[in-house]
């Protein structure tokens, strides 16, 4: 069995430029496994903070300063690196040695396993069949906390190619769809500039609804059925704009303010006009009453828990109590550890909560959620459409192919 031999952490960059935590871990004197801890923009309340003081620098001295605990565990064995964490670590929200540390080192720790044993990554994590292709949910056209003021309140409108019969049918459907995009975002405004969001989704200069109505009009000009060949879903981000002292939802670049029953109405709409496969976070973090009023009404659309779930087993206790998902977001780095990550997938299919690994605003060109999301058997792969740092958990994908264990796409 892998046994970790040497750990070394530095500070790198991320896709925005800014500061995260890249770890290296080697077992056995020779097997390298490295991760580099993504980041938020639209950040949950309950999600592991990335540094202690926000300070990536903080993360790494501490770290530095506690390696020699981690050194002879095996690296396979999630729960011994999650309980040395939670050893130095004891809060809620990994505020002393930082959720970067804890992603970067628990997911270094298993790709230097999967290494060494000569497997393939989503085998470590998950040893016996079936395993199927995520759909990949591309983000195609956003705004919010991703773009610039110009562009929709609404954080992204994606495409789910769920007619695909296979993995590269799926991929090329996003990217058409993507192209097309632009085509119809420029016969609109002449003067495009063809701007994207941290994603890589085009970020024009429209509102909610014109989003929505070129993201529609893209899907029939590229010969697609919408709901059918297409499907197309929703991360309101609701949480960014809900203001929690008026109490109201506020459309601030469109000049709407929606009350909570009218924001239920917006999204039901919404799902109902667009034939929506997936709704992520339509209403803000803490409401779970509203959610389950709009799960019971849309059994045919994924009512997504992002924020409000943030990765987190207990939180989707409580959401599964109310009936508020159908849903769950999992972002490894929300939870901070990947052994937490895994328990709250557990807790998924124990509720039949569909699970829908993802990808953060902030990335790096590591391809571990490509493979995650293949072994906790989740419906879809959110991960953008364009950008090196989306593609590169795509193209993950394709290579999986070359693993004839993987043949077939998720059921939707
Ligand atoms: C989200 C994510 C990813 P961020 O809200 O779902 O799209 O964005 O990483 O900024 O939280
Ligand atoms: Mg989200």
């Amino acid at each position: 069995m892998p046994s970790i031999s040497s750990i070394r952490g530095r500070i790198v960059f991320n896709s925005r430029g800014s500061k995260t935590i890249e770890i290296d871990v080697v077992t056995d004197g020779k097997f390298i496994g490295r991760a580099c801890a993504p980041s938020g923009a639209s950040v949950g309340k309950f999600e592991a903070q990335s540094f202690p003081e926000n300070k990536p620098e903080e993360a790494l001295s501490m770290l530095n300063a506690n390696i020699n605990r981690f050194l002879g565990l095996q690296a396979e064995d999630l729960q011994a690196v999650y309980d040395v964490l939670r050893s130095i670590d004891k809060t809620d929200n990994y505020s002393k040695i930082g959720g970067s540390v804890a992603y970067a080192l628990s997911i270094a720790a298993v790709d230097s396993a999967a290494n060494s044993l000569g497997v393939p990554l989503f085998k470590l994590l998950k040893p016996s069949k079936p395993y199927k292709f995520p759909f990949p949910l591309g983000n195609i056209l956003g705004g919010g906390a991703h773009a610039g003021p110009g562009t929709p309140d609404i954080q992204e409108i994606l495409a789910c190619p769920m007619g695909a019969e296979n993995i590269i049918d799926a991929l090329e459907m996003n990217f058409k769809l993507h192209r097309e995009t632009r085509n119809v975002i420029e016969s609109l405004d002449k003067r495009f500039t063809y701007g994207k969001g941290d994603e890589g989704a085009w970020a024009p200069n429209v509102n909610n609804d014109q989003a929505l109505e070129i993201i529609e009009k893209a899907v029939r000009n590229c010969g697609y059925t919408l709901g059918k060949d297409m499907a197309i879903g929703i991360d309101f981000a609701s949480s960014s704009f809900w203001n929690e002292e008026k109490q109201l939802y506020d459309y601030a670049r469109q000049g709407i303010k929606r009350d909570t029953g009218e924001q239920i109405e917006f999204a039901n709409r919404l799902i109902h006009d667009y034939k929506l496969i997936y709704a992520e976070d339509p209403m803000h973090e803490g409401d779970f009453e509203s959610m389950a009023v709009l799960n019971k009404k849309n059994p045919n659309t994924l009512i997504t828990g992002d924020d409000m779930l943030v990765t987190n087993a207990g939180r989707l206790r409580e959401a599964v109590k109310y009936g508020a998902c159908s849903g769950a977001i999992l972002k490894v780095n929300q939870a901070g550890s990947l052994y937490e990550a895994l328990d709250f997938a557990k807790e998924c299919k124990k509720n039949n909560i569909k699970i829908i690994t993802s990808h953060r605003s902030g990335e790096s060109t590591d391809s571990h959620i490509s493979h995650i999301a293949i072994a906790t058997s989740s419906k879809m792969l959110k991960s953008g459409v364009l950008g090196g740092e989306r593609i590169a958990k795509l193209n993950e994908l394709v290579r999986l192919i070359e693993y004839d264990l993987i043949a077939e796409m998720q059921d939707l």
